[in-house]
C-alpha cells in the first residue's frame, strides 16, 4: 500500500500487540502524534514500538533515531517497501540502558521480515529490567529530584559556565540532586525548545539512562516553551525563576514572608495554566453553577485571581503593622544601619557577630527571607539598629521582586547601607552589579553606602588589598571578630555624623 500511495505508512504497536496508532506520512518522512498522555511520567520506555515503511533503500534516518530517543520508544523499525511492493530489509534499533563505547543506540542486524526471529517481548523486558536496575543503583539514598541542568548560550561558554555554577547552588539549596549539566552554544535560542531538537534527543537518552526526572533550564522560559518541552520530553521542566520561587517557598517562615512568596508563585502560575479543553473539563465548568462553556482553565484562573486578591488584602493589613513599627523606631531617633548584599555573602553572620545574636546563617542561598533587626551599641556610647534582609540575586524574578517590595522598601529608612560582598566568590563583580542594580530600582542611591568585602580569610591578603583599592571597600571576615574593629570604627563615625546632622536640623 505504501508503494501504491507513494507515502510512508507507520504503526505504533503496544506490548500486547494491539495497534495504538496508524500514521500516514509523505514520501520521505512520517510524523508521530503527541504521546504525552501515553505512559506519561514514566521514566522508562514508552511501551510502544514504531514500525514504518521506507520507500528508499536506506537505513533508519536521523529523524527516526531522534524520535526513538525523544519518545523513548521500545523499538524503531523501518521496513523497506521495494518497488515491486514486497518488503525488503528491516532496519531496527533500540536505546541502550547505558552507553556502550559511547553509543546510546543499538542497531539490530538488518534482515528481511521472514528471517526476523527475535523475541521482541523478551528483548524489551530485559531492556526495561536493566534500565530499572541502573536507575535503582543510582537512586539509593533518597527520594530527591534528580535533575539535569541546561544552559543554552549565544555568548561565551565561560559566562554560561559561571551562570550554571550558580544554578547548581540554587538546585542544591532546593534539595535537588544534580546529575549532570549541559551547555549548548547556538547562534540563536530555539524559539520552541531553547536547544536544538537533535541535542534535546541526545540529552533525553542520557536522562533515561541516569534516571533523571527533572530538567532545569538556566533561562526564563515562557509558558509555551515549558509546554513544548514538557510535551516533547515527558519530563518535568522548570526554569531558574521557578527554582528560586521553590526555594523561597521552602524558606518562608513568617506569615508575611509566606504570603509574599505565595503571591509571587500565583502570579508566575497564572499565565502558565494550560488549557485542558476536553469534554470533562467543560462538564465541571457547568456543575459549579457557572455559566455554560466555562472551562476548567477559566475556573482555575479565577480561583487563582481570587486568592491573589485575598492575599493582597492580608498583606496590606500586615504592612500597616509594619508601618507602625517603623514610625515608633523613627520617633526614637535611633540611626538605622542596613546590611544588603548578594545571597550567601555573609549578611546574617555579620549581624550575629555585631550583635551577638543567633540568626540562622548557613551555606545555602536565601537562608534569610524575613528581615531581622537588632540593637547595636558602639564603643563610644552611640547606639543604632542594624538590620539584615533577604539576599539579592542577579535577574531576581520580577514576581518575587514585586512581592518583596514592601520588605525591601524598608531599606529607605536606613541611615547607612552596608553593601556586603563575598570577595572569595569569583563572580563577585557580577554580584556587585546585580546588587547595585536592585538598589537603583529601589531608589536607594541617596543613602550613604559603603562596600565591605567579607570572607577575606578565604583569599590572599594581596588580592584583598588590590581589589579593596579598586572598589574602595573595607575588608572583614564576619567569622573572625578580630577583623571587625576598623569596620566598626568606620560605621560608628558615619552613624555619629548622621546623628548630629539630624539634631542640627
Ligand atoms: N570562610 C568564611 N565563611 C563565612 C564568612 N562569613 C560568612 N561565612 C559563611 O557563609 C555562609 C553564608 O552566610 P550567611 O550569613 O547565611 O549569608 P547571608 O548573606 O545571610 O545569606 P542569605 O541570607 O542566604 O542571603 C555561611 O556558611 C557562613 O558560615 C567569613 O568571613 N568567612
Ligand atoms: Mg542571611
Amino acid at each position: 500500500m505504501s508503494r501504491e500511495i507513494n507515502r510512508q505508512i507507520g504503526i505504533l504497536v503496544k506490548r500486547s500487540g494491539d495497534i495504538e496508532y496508524v500514521m500516514v506520512g509523505d514520501h520521505r518522512s512520517i510524523t508521530i502524534p503527541s504521546l504525552s498522555d501515553y505512559r506519561a511520567g514514566s521514566s522508562r520506555l514508552r511501551g510502544l514500538r514504531c514500525i514504518h515503511t521506507h520507500l528508499d533503500d536506506e537505513p533508519l534516518t536521523h529523524d527516526d533515531l531522534t524520535d526513538l530517543a525523544l519518545l523513548r520508544l521500545d523499538i524503531m523499525a523501518g521496513i523497506i517497501a521495494r518497488p515491486d511492493g514486497l518488503p525488503g530489509l528491516v532496519h531496527a534499533a533500540h536505546l541502550l540502558p547505558r552507553p556502550v563505547r559511547g553509543e546510546n543506540i543499538f542497531f539490530l542486524e538488518p534482515r528481511i521480515p521472514a528471517q526476523l526471529d527475535i523475541d521482541f517481548q523478551g528483548l524489551i523486558q530485559s531492556l526495561e529490567d536493566e534500565i530499572a536496575r541502573e536507575q535503582a543503583v543510582q537512586t539509593v539514598g533518597g527520594k530527591k529530584d534528580r535533575a539535569f541542568l541546561i544552559d543554552v548560550t549565544t555568548t561565551s561558554r565561560e559566562a554560561a559556565e559561571e551562570s550554571l555554577e550558580e544554578l547548581r547552588e540554587l538546585a542544591r539549596t532546593a534539595g535537588v540532586e544534580v546529575l549532570d549539566s549541559i551547555i549548548q552554544r547556538r547562534d540563536k535560542i530555539h524559539p520552541k525548545y531553547i536547544m536544538g531538537k537533535g541535542k534535546l534527543g541526545d540529552l533525553l537518552i542520557k536522562t533515561l539512562q541516569r534516571g533523571a526526572n527533572l530538567l532545569i533550564f538556566d533561562h526564563e522560559l515562557n509558558p509555551s516553551q515549558i509546554r513544548s518541552i514538557t510535551d516533547f520530553t515527558d519530563m518535568r521542566v522548570i526554569d531558574r525563576t521557578q527554582l528560586i520561587l521553590d526555594i523561597f517557598a521552602r524558606r518562608a517562615r513568617s506569615r508575611e514572608g509566606k504570603i509574599q512568596v505565595e503571591m509571587a508563585q500565583l502570579n508566575y502560575l497564572l499565565p502558565r495554566l494550560v488549557t485542558r479543553d476536553d469534554a470533562l473539563s467543560r462538564l465541571t465548568g457547568g456543575i459549579g453553577g457557572r455559566g455554560p462553556g466555562e472551562t476548567r482553565l477559566e475556573i482555575d484562573r479565577r480561583r487563582v485571581r481570587e486568592r491573589i486578591a485575598r492575599l493582597t488584602k492580608e498583606l496590606k493589613s500586615i504592612s500597616k503593622q509594619r508601618e507602625l513599627r517603623r514610625k515608633i523606631r523613627k520617633r526614637k531617633d535611633i540611626p538605622i544601619i542596613s546590611i544588603v548584599g548578594y545571597t550567601n555573602a555573609g549578611k546574617s553572620t555579620l549581624l550575629n557577630a555585631l550583635t551577638k545574636s543567633q540568626f540562622l546563617a548557613e551555606d545555602r542561598l536565601f537562608a534569610t527571607l524575613d528581615p531581622a533587626s537588632r540593637r547595636i551599641r558602639f564603643p563610644r556610647e552611640a547606639e543604632a539598629i542594624i538590620t539584615d534582609t533577604v539576599g539579592f540575586i542577579r535577574d531576581l524574578p520580577r514576581d518575587l521582586f514585586e512581592a518583596f517590595r514592601a520588605t525591601l522598601e524598608e531599606l529607605q529608612d536606613a541611615d547607612i547601607i552596608i553593601h556586603l560582598i563575598d570577595i572569595s566568590n569569583k563572580n563577585f563583580r557580577e554580584h556587585i552589579e546585580a546588587v547595585e542594580h536592585i538598589m537603583e530600582t529601589l531608589e536607594l542611591h541617596h543613602i550613604p553606602a559603603i562596600k565591605v568585602f567579607n570572607k577575606i580569610d578565604r583569599v590572599s591578603p594581596e588580592y584583598v588589598a588590590t581589589q579593596g583599592r579598586a572598589y574602595n571597600a573595607l575588608a572583614i571576615s564576619a567569622m573572625n571578630p578580630d577583623t571587625l574593629s576598623p569596620f566598626i570604627e568606620t560605621i560608628q563615625g558615619i552613624v555619629e555624623k548622621a546623628h548630629t546632622q539630624v539634631k542640627e536640623i
